[in-house]
């Protein structure tokens, strides 16, 4: 599957005070700035076309636009995020996917929360992650939203403790699966040839295949090693500022 766009968002000022399940320090703005650039530069770097926004000063989580919306060729769905501070991102977001998109749906019951870091888009289906902040109610939303798209609904569960099902796992080609093995071992990926990260590396999982490149966080050289030797064309960005706040290489756009 060849992506033909990308949509980015750049981090604001208030990224200090974005969500984060440990401190481990404030995250620096100019850092995250520089790797953001690169982050984009490598996604133009394949051909793609990529449409920055701009940073919502309201929203200090909003560099992770992946949060906000499922988009496929069939179409895109506005999420509605879990984290309460996150609900009006996926508001921000829908006229941009409007502008670009024939059908755009949305996740609209009271009771339903999902967020994009936990979908995993494969060839043969749509796999969902329960998690913190994606429930059933919100999985059933998006099970009936899309059931005449051609891709089954899978609901499979986030580990305790894991954001996001994809902070864990990406899809590097049509039939492989880089995943952590606390995620692996609860067979959610049955079928599926697989590549385990390194012991050690389990934050290098959130991975994204974006045409011919594998785009990986920087300084997990086992990991490295292994996509090195398994043929994959692989580029390193920065992600020091984004992992303070539990995010990582899919969380940074919406592909489509
Ligand atoms: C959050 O907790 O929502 C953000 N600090 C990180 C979101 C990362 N997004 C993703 O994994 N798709």
């Amino acid at each position: 599957y060849t992506f033909s766009h990308a949509i980015t968002r750049k981090p604001s000022r208030s990224i200090i005070a974005g969500l984060r399940a440990v401190d481990t320090g404030t995250p620096d703005l100019g850092v995250m700035q520089a790797h953001h650039v690169d982050y984009i530069a490598a996604l133009r770097a394949t051909g793609a076309e990529v449409i920055e926004l701009d940073a919502l000063e309201a929203f200090p989580d909003s560099v992770f636009v992946e949060d906000t919306a499922l988009c496929l060729p069939q179409g895109a769905v506005v999420m509605r995020p879990g984290a309460p501070s996150r609900l009006g991102e996926a508001a921000e977001m829908a006229p941009h996917l409007q502008a670009l998109y024939g059908t755009v749906l949305r996740i609209t019951g009271d009771d339903s929360y999902i967020e994009g870091g936990d979908i995993l888009t494969t060839e043969t289906e749509i796999l969902v992650g329960r998690s913190a902040r994606t429930n059933a109610a919100g999985v059933a939303e998006l099970t009936r939203l899309v059931a005449d798209w051609g891709l089954p609904v899978r609901e499979v569960f986030t580990p305790p403790g894991v954001l996001h099902f994809k902070t864990d796992c990406s899809l590097l080609d049509a039939e492989t699966i880089l995943s952590t093995r606390r995620l692996a071992a609860s067979g959610c990926f049955a079928g599926y040839k697989m590549i385990y990260v390194a012991d050690g590396e389990e934050a290098c999982a959130n991975t994204i295949r974006f045409n011919d490149l594998v785009i990986m966080p920087a300084g997990f050289p086992k990991t490295r090693a292994t996509l090195d030797q398994a043929g994959y064309k692989v580029v390193e960005i920065g992600n020091s500022e984004c992992a303070k706040l539990d995010g990582g290489m899919s969380c940074l756009s919406l592909r489509f």
